[in-house]
């Protein structure tokens, strides 16, 4: 069954919905088997738009199923993405209310912030690190809308890629001093190591994970913009927190970034 403009709408406020007030839902792929990836993204940018009339803005994007375990976990062999609004950004000293979320999860990133103007659909890990000011440490807190955090791959895209809120430390670097994949982290939950990683995790470069999205926004005619910020993918598997967690990202050369949740 063809999804029409007006499914589209619908899935758009059950989404829009479900986040606001804080409840999980079934996946939209339950009712309407036949959402394919290309048709979620549309969903995903009406999603956007309505939460700009709502007064947010876009201020860069996020990416996805980065991680060779978690596209074999899924069943693909896709990274995919996600746009990050202002209202997503979080402070660090400023703690995260579990009341405002359903079944948050962290994960450490590597935060890129764009310097020019990034469009096309041949853009190589190299035009990335070109293109980028600065890198710096980041926590992005993922929270699926659905059930018990389980979906098809149309239903997380539709769902903006499941994101919920990002932190980002305060030391910005300059990307040339670095070797991205090199780059390791520590994950820890009440000074309990959880995981551990490198940068290496994220398509094996995460400034190849940024082509990779840009490439992908270049054949719907978009690109990133000079400003925006984009969360690379995870570099560990993500940790449910609760309230009362404190959750620390500490990287080596980038410092650390955390949050303590209420
Ligand atoms: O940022 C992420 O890696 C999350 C992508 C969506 C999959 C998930 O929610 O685990
Ligand atoms: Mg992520």
């Amino acid at each position: 069954m063809e999804i029409t403009r007006e499914m589209q709408q619908e899935i758009v406020m059950y989404l829009y919905d479900a986040e606001k007030e804080c409840r999980e839902v079934i996946k939209v792929t339950d009712q309407y088997p036949d959402l394919t990836i290309e048709k979620a993204y549309d969903v995903q940018k009406q999603l956007l738009q309505r939460k700009i009339q709502a007064g947010t803005r876009s201020i860069g994007y996020k990416l996805g199923l980065t991680s060779k375990a978690k596209q074999e976990m899924m069943g693909v062999y896709e990274a995919i993405y996600g746009e990050l609004t202002s209202d997503m950004l979080a402070l660090e000293w400023e703690s995260i209310d579990f009341k405002q979320l359903i079944h948050p999860k962290a994960e450490p990133e590597i935060a890129f912030f764009i310097g020019e103007d990034l469009q096309g659909t041949n853009i190589t890990g190299e035009d990335v690190l070109r293109a980028t000011q600065y890198v710096a440490a980041a926590i992005e807190v993922i929270d699926s809308r659905y059930l018990d955090f389980k979906f098809t791959l149309a239903d997380v895209v539709a769902d903006n890629c499941s994101s919920a809120k990002f932190i980002i430390g305060s030391k910005m670097v300059p990307v040339r001093e670095l070797n991205l994949p090199e780059i390791g982290v520590v994950l820890s939950k009440n000074n309990q190591v959880m995981a551990t990683g490198a940068g290496a995790a994220v398509l094996g470069d995460p400034a190849v994970s940024v082509a990779w999205a840009v490439n992908k926004l270049g054949e719907r005619g978009l690109g990133l913009r000079k400003g925006d910020i984009v969360l690379s993918g995870a570099i560990t598997e993500a940790i449910a927190f609760q309230p009362g967690d404190t959750i620390q990202a500490q990287f080596a050369h980038l410092g650390s970034v955390s949050l303590s949740c209420v």
